[in-house]
C-alpha cells in the first residue's frame, strides 16, 4: 500500500487499524473460546487474524454520516455505494472504462484497495458524454491516465447527474483511490462528500467545471476555462460584428440557449454575456432556457423560441452541440442563419463540427473552451507526488473563431 507523506492518510490508517483492533480481539476471543469448547485444546493460527484484520477493514463504513444536501441524501454514507461502471470492494475492480489491468491472470485485488501495485490511481467522476467537447475531454484522460504512464484509471460515467458523481466518488474513496479528480455536473452540494475524501485522506483535484464550496482546502487544484470571459469575449465579438454590418445601433433581438442550470460553464457564459448587454442599451434578451448542454434539446429549445418570437436576430449557444440542434430547428422552420441567414448563431467550445458548420455558412462564431485537461491534471498529480506546492486555480487561455478566418487550415490542425 502507497504512503501517502503529504495527506495525513497514514495516521488515518492508523486510527481505524486500532479500531479494527478491538474487534479483531473480540473475534480472537470468542474464537479461542469456541475452539477450547469444542477441541478442549488449540490455538488461532497467525493466518486467521489476518483474515479477519482484512475483513473488519473491507467492512469499515466509507465516512461518518453528516447533514446532507437534497442531492447527497440520495447516496446515504453508511451505504456501500459503488459508481454504476465499477465492481464491489472485495473483488477485482477495474470499472467498465477502466484502464486494462497489467497481466491477463491478475489475483483479485485486495479489499479496500484499488489493486494497483506500484501504479497511482486516480478515479475520475465525468459528466456524462452529453457534447463533443466531453467526448475529447474523455479520451483525453484515457490517454493519459495509462499504465504505461503509470496509472490506473477508474473512469465514472455520471449521466449528468449529481447523485450519480456523488455515488462515484464515495465508491473511489471505498476502493482507496490515490487521487480523486472531478469534473463536477454543478456548482453546489458538495461539501459533506469532500470533507468524507479529506477525512480518508484523498486529494481532491477539480477539472472543467468549478465547485462552489465554503472551504476550499476540500480540494487541491482547479483546471479548466474561464466561462466569464468566454460569455464576455463573445459580447465583445458580437458588438464588433453588428457594428462592421452597419448594425450597432439598431434593436437586437437575442435568445439564449443555456447549458445545464447550475452548471459553473452556464453559469460563467450567462454571467459573462450578461456583462456586455449591460453595456447595449439596444440589446434585448427575449428569453432564456436551458438546452443542456445537448443537440437533441437545443433543437427542441430553438423549436419553442421560434414559435414564440418571429424577430430573433441571435441565438447564443452555450455550447456547440446546441447550436447544431438551433440551426436544425432554424432551417426546419424555413428560416436561414449564419452570416448570410437571417439568423446570427454564436457557441462556445470549437470543437471539429463547429468548424465544418462554420464552413458550411450555417454557425458565424465559436468561442473556444480546451476540454484536453488530462495531461494539466497529471502534471498537477506529479506535483504533488513530489510534494510541490500546486497553483489553486489554473485557468488555460482560449480563443475563438469566426468565418473571417482561414476555417480549413485552422482544422487541419485541430486537436478535437
Ligand atoms: O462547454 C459543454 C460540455 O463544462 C466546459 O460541458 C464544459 C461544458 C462544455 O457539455 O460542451
Amino acid at each position: 500500500m502507497k504512503e501517502r507523506k503529504v495527506y495525513g492518510q497514514q495516521m488515518f490508517r492508523t486510527d481505524r487499524k486500532k479500531e479494527n483492533m478491538i474487534e479483531i480481539w473480540r473475534k480472537v476471543l470468542c474464537g479461542a473460546c469456541m475452539a477450547l469448547m469444542l477441541t478442549g485444546c488449540g490455538s488461532t493460527e497467525d493466518n486467521t487474524i489476518r483474515f479477519v484484520e482484512e475483513e473488519a477493514i473491507a467492512k469499515q463504513p466509507p465516512a461518518k454520516e453528516e447533514e446532507t444536501g437534497a442531492a447527497e441524501e440520495e447516496a446515504p454514507a453508511e451505504e456501500e455505494a459503488p459508481a454504476e461502471e465499477e465492481a464491489p470492494a472485495e473483488e477485482e475492480a477495474p470499472a467498465e472504462d477502466a484502464a486494462p489491468a497489467a497481466g491477463d491472470e491478475e489475483e483479485p485485488a485486495p479489499a479496500g484497495d484499488a489493486g494497483s501495485g506500484d501504479l497511482i490511481t486516480v478515479g475520475y467522476a465525468q459528466v456524462g458524454a452529453e457534447s463533443d467537447w466531453r467526448t475529447a475531454n474523455t479520451e483525453s484522460f484515457k490517454s493519459t491516465f495509462t499504465e504505461e504512464n503509470g496509472y490506473k484509471l477508474i473512469f465514472d460515467d455520471a449521466q449528468q447527474k449529481q447523485e450519480n458523481q456523488i455515488k462515484a466518488i464515495r465508491s473511489f474513496i471505498q476502493q482507496e483511490v490515490d487521487y480523486i479528480v472531478v469534473a463536477p455536473v454543478v456548482e453546489t452540494g458538495w461539501e459533506t462528500v469532500l470533507e468524507e475524501a479529506k477525512e480518508a485522506g484523498i486529494p481532491v483535484i477539480l477539472s472543467d467545471r468549478m465547485m462552489d464550496v465554503s472551504d476550499d482546502s476540500l480540494f487541491e487544484a482547479w483546471v479548466g476555462g474561464n466561462f466569464v470571459k468566454e460569455g464576455e469575449t463573445c459580447g465583445d465579438w458580437l458588438a464588433e460584428y453588428l457594428e462592421a454590418a452597419g448594425r450597432g445601433e439598431e434593436e437586437i433581438n437575442m435568445v439564449t440557449i443555456q447549458g445545464t442550470i447550475g452548471a459553473s460553464a452556464q453559469v460563467g457564459r450567462t454571467e459573462g454575456m450578461a456583462n456586455k448587454l449591460a453595456e447595449h442599451p439596444n440589446w434585448k434578451m427575449l428569453e432564456m432556457q436551458s438546452g443542456e448542454f445537448t443537440q437533441a434539446k437545443g433543437q427542441e429549445v430553438m423549436e419553442s423560441f421560434l414559435k414564440s418570437y418571429d424577430d430573433i436576430d441571435v441565438v447564443i449557444c452555450e455550447n456547440d452541440n446546441e447550436a447544431f440542434g438551433a440551426i436544425d430547428a432554424i432551417k426546419a422552420a424555413g428560416k436561414t442563419c449564419g452570416p448570410d441567414g437571417d439568423i446570427i448563431v454564436v457557441s462556445f467550445d470549437s470543437v471539429k463540427a463547429a468548424f465544418e458548420s462554420m464552413i458550411a455558412g450555417d454557425l458565424n462564431a465559436t468561442f473556444e473552451c480546451n476540454p484536453l485537461h488530462g495531461p494539466r491534471v497529471a502534471e498537477i498529480i506529479q506535483k504533488l507526488e513530489a510534494g510541490e506546492t500546486v497553483d489553486k486555480i489554473q485557468y488555460v487561455d482560449e480563443a475563438y473563431f469566426d468565418t473571417s478566418m482561414d476555417l480549413e487550415a485552422i482544422l487541419a490542425e485541430r486537436a478535437y
